[in-house]
Formats: structure tokens, C-alpha cells, sequence
């Protein structure tokens, strides 16, 4: 700890996202397997620690190597929780080498979060942090690091988290057809509207998250009131008074873009969101089409129906057209709200 602490300290702002983030959309269209997440299975966060490509020069491996003179092509990092999975091991997951020896990947062994030392529920006394993937790889808790010629074979890596096509359950699963999950698929969420909200007619402010992975910015956030027949784009911002461009200079890579459009809804409208990345990759329109068993990267576009309003007594419901940023997480150096959990 103290050799990790002697390292030049970096803040990266990054957003980890569980793979499970929106799983409960998925399981209305066939039963899943996995913790039932609605749209805030993620958090933003200003990772405070020391490169892992720096940590890993302290034991002679060079920056930028894909294999080390012992073969080495993964870097696996083990942690202290046992979990049932691992039949009382403890939780692991690896990276590239490549990744893990490149500056420019931003993966971190965090201390910090937020500028305070990292609290328990988050990885006290230190974590990996690996921006644009999937939260699983980033481990808490972390215990020791290997240096290994394949990827971890643990339970997280090979026997879940990896993404299957519609076709295959639980009675025709080869886990090993597959590889681990690592980059995110470009997402987004409406957060200040949910599906039981009944709202007057007349404007309201749609406002949510954008996200992609592998450092790609957010490019457009389109936004339709009526189910996905018409489209207005998004104001997007990530830190105020500094203008957001995707791949920018000024811009976090591995953060979340905020988005916002204030825009007349109709009755019992239906308020769809999606999001391009700067790789120009767009959200899938239907989940039906991503459905898998794990319920894992539930990326499509996210529908709220609002309930006509005109004749509804609206002290019977909860007023949200004032649409004040109801979810607390929403703040670009907020903390996620996620729990110790494996979902
Ligand atoms: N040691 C350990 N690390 C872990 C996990 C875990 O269960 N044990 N869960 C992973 C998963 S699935 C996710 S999504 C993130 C959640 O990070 P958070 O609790 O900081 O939000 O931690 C990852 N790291
Ligand atoms: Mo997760």
C-alpha cells in the first residue's frame, strides 16, 4: 500500500455500470436470471489512485507490453470476499495486459473516490478501477494481483457475464462459446420520469444519463415523446459552463454525459430515449432482440409511458411536473448507489 501510495496520484472520472443495469426491462419480456435493476445500476465518481501501468513497472513490467518474457497475457486481480460462486474463493476477474500496461487505459488501483478515502461499500482500502467496462471487472477489496497466461478462470469471467444471443437458455448454455464481457455498448437512461408518473400536459424537462464504453463520448442523445416517430436531440453537458464535445479535449472520456430537453408532451405519452456514440454506434430499438438469460447489457431504448392527465386529479399522484432531479445519484461527482453485489 505504501509503494502504491509513493506513485503519482491520478483522478479519473469514470462511470462503472453493472452489466445487469436495466435487467427489469428485460425480464418482462421472458424470465431472466440475476438481481432486478431498473435504471440506476451505475454511478459516476472521481477515482483518485495510482495507474496500475505504473504499478506494474515497479515490478519490471514495461508500459505498453502484451506479453511479459514469462508469458504473462492477462493481469487477474483476487480479492478478499469469498462468494458461494467460487465455492468459498474469492471474487476475481483480469484484463488484457495491454490494457493493464497502457496509460492512456486510465485503469487505476483507486484510494480515493470523490476525494475521500474510499468508503467499504465501494472497495476500502483499495480498488481497481477499469473505465468503459463492465463494473464486475472492476474488483473491491483487492487482495493480491497475478500476472497469468490466459484469462482468469474464474467463475464471474467464465461462467457468467458474457453475452448470448436469444436462442440459448439455461437447458443449452456452452459457456466456453462465448468470451467475457469487457467494453460497455453505448447506453442511456431517462431519469426524471418513470413509467407509474401521471403529469400535467404541457412541458416537461426529460433529463437522464449517457454512456459508452472503451472511451467513446456520447455523439447525440435523441429524444421522441411519441414512441419513437419523431426526434428532437438532446442538450448534452457533462460540467457546467464547459461545453461537452464527444471525444473532446475538455471532456471525461469514461464519465457520463448528462442529457436534458424541455419539450411539450401530449397525452398518454410515450418518451423514448436513445443515444449514438462517437463511433457512431446506436442503441437497439427493441429488447426483445438483445434478450438473453443473465439479463446482462440491456441497451435499448428506454420507454416511459405517462398517463393522461387531463381528467386525473393530480393530488392523487405524485406531481412531477415540476421535475425536479428526483434521482440523487444524477450528479456528475456523485457516488453510485450500488451495494456490494454480484448482479
Ligand atoms: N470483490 C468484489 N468486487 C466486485 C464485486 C464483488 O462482488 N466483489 N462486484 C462487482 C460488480 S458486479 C459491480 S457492478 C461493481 C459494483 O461496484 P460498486 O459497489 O462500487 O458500485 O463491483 C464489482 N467488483
Ligand atoms: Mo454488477
Amino acid at each position: 500500500m505504501d509503494d502504491i501510495r509513493m506513485l503519482p496520484k491520478y483522478n479519473v472520472t469514470a462511470t462503472l455500470q453493472c452489466a445487469g443495469n436495466k435487467r427489469t426491462a428485460m425480464s418482462k419480456v421472458r424470465k431472466v436470471r440475476g438481481v432486478g435493476w431498473d435504471v440506476s445500476a451505475l454511478g459516476n465518481a472521481t477515482w483518485g489512485g495510482a495507474k496500475l501501468s505504473d504499478v506494474l513497472e515497479l515490478v519490471g513490467i514495461h508500459k505498453l507490453s502484451s506479453v511479459t518474457s514469462l508469458g504473462g497475457k492477462h493481469v487477474e486481480f483476487v480479492s478478499v470476499d469469498r462468494c458461494k460462486e467460487e465455492k468459498g474463493g474469492p471474487y476475481k476477474a483480469s484484463i488484457p495486459l495491454k490494457q493493464a500496461t497502457d496509460p492512456d487505459a486510465d485503469v487505476l488501483l483507486a484510494y480515493e473516490m470523490n476525494g475521500e478515502t474510499i468508503n467499504r461499500d465501494h472497495g476500502y482500502p483499495l480498488r481497481v478501477v477499469v473505465p468503459g467496462v463492465i463494473g464486475a471487472r472492476s474488483v473491491k477489496w483487492l487482495d493480491s494481483i497475478n500476472i497469468i497466461k490466459e484469462e482468469c478462470q474464474g467463475f464471474f469471467m467464465q461462467k457468467d457475464y458474457k453475452m448470448f444471443p436469444p436462442t440459448v437458455d439455461w437447458d443449452n448454455i456452452n459457456w466456453s462459446t462465448r468470451r467475457p464481457q469487457m467494453d460497455f455498448p453505448v447506453q442511456s437512461a431517462i431519469c426524471t420520469l418513470e413509467d407509474v408518473d401521471v403529469i400535467k400536459e404541457g412541458k416537461a424537462r426529460i433529463a437522464g444519463y449517457a454512456v459508452s464504453g472503451g472511451g467513446r463520448g456520447i455523439e447525440r442523445v435523441d429524444i421522441s415523446v411519441d414512441g419513437g416517430k419523431t426526434w428532437v436531440e438532446a442538450h448534452r453537458c457533462q460540467k457546467s459552463n464547459v461545453p461537452y464535445v464527444s471525444d473532446g479535449a475538455q471532456s471525461d472520456k469514461w464519465a457520463w454525459v448528462l442529457f436534458e430537453a424541455t419539450l411539450d408532451i401530449p397525452p398518454n405519452a410515450e418518451i423514448v430515449a436513445k443515444a449514438v456514440d462517437s463511433a457512431a454506434n446506436i442503441q437497439p430499438e427493441k429488447v426483445e432482440d438483445i434478450w438473453n438469460l443473465r439479463g446482462i447489457l440491456n441497451t435499448s431504448w428506454h420507454r416511459i409511458k405517462i398517463q393522461n392527465t387531463s381528467n386525473a386529479c393530480l393530488k392523487c399522484f405524485k406531481n412531477v411536473s415540476a421535475l425536479s432531479m428526483n434521482h440523487k445519484f444524477l450528479g456528475i461527482t456523485a457516488g453510485c448507489s450500488m451495494e456490494n453485489h454480484r448482479g
